[in-house]
């Protein structure tokens, strides 16, 4: 049967964490990319309104972190021990924490440019000290990698590579575990 994931056509945000975790995961699936005319057609058909879609054996799944959760906790990319793997998912949710807080959507610019400072200066530079102090080194658990690791690094990629305007990506200077995050997960993928 199918194995599917099925998200924007964007190598980026919570869908290439999926697909990151299905191909460290070793999974063969296929990579749907619909297009914004695709998706608002898909739309209500789906189970929470939202990509990105994971489809296995008849089943349906959404939610990044719940699918990144299912691969992880399937292909030992996720820990066993009870209290690390609740540390692992709260590393996860505190990036989906980010992606909600992040001011921006239908902001004028100087408003824009306040709001994301004042974030910067704020919430994510104490989520920058509490995430780089979790990981052990180089990644979360030391060699070993996790889907937290590949959910960490996607979002961390994304705010280095300059596209948020007014995060400025030397804020991550003062966290040189995390950029060693950065490198020792894209060793591995
Ligand atoms: N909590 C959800 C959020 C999903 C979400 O907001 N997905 C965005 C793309 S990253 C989306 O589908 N946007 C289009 C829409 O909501 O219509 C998750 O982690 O999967």
């Amino acid at each position: 049967m199918t194995t599917k994931l099925t998200y924007f056509d964007f190598d980026g945000s919570r869908g290439q964490e999926c697909r990151i975790a299905l191909r460290l995961c070793g999974v063969a699936f296929e990579d749907v990319r619909l297009s914004r005319e695709q998706w608002a057609a898909a739309k209500p058909t789906t189970p929470y309104g939202a990509m990105p879609i994971f489809e296995h054996e008849g089943r349906k799944l959404a939610q990044s972190n719940a699918i990144l959760r299912y691969l992880g906790a399937s292909h030992g990319l996720h820990p066993q021990d009870p209290w690390t793997a609740a540390e692992h998912d709260a590393v996860m949710d505190s990036v989906e924490d980010l992606r909600n807080k992040l001011p921006g959507q239908g902001l004028s610019d100087e408003a824009k440019k306040t709001a994301r400072e004042a974030f910067a200066s704020g919430w994510l530079t104490q989520w920058g000290n509490t995430v780089s102090s979790r990981i052990r080194g180089p990644l979360l658990e030391g060699e070993a990698i996790h889907v937290a690791d590949i959910k960490l690094y996607v979002i961390v990629r994304s705010l280095l590579s300059g596209t948020f305007d007014h995060i400025p990506p030397s804020l991550f200077d003062a966290w040189p575990a995390l950029l060693a995050h950065q490198a020792a997960v894209a060793k591995r993928l």
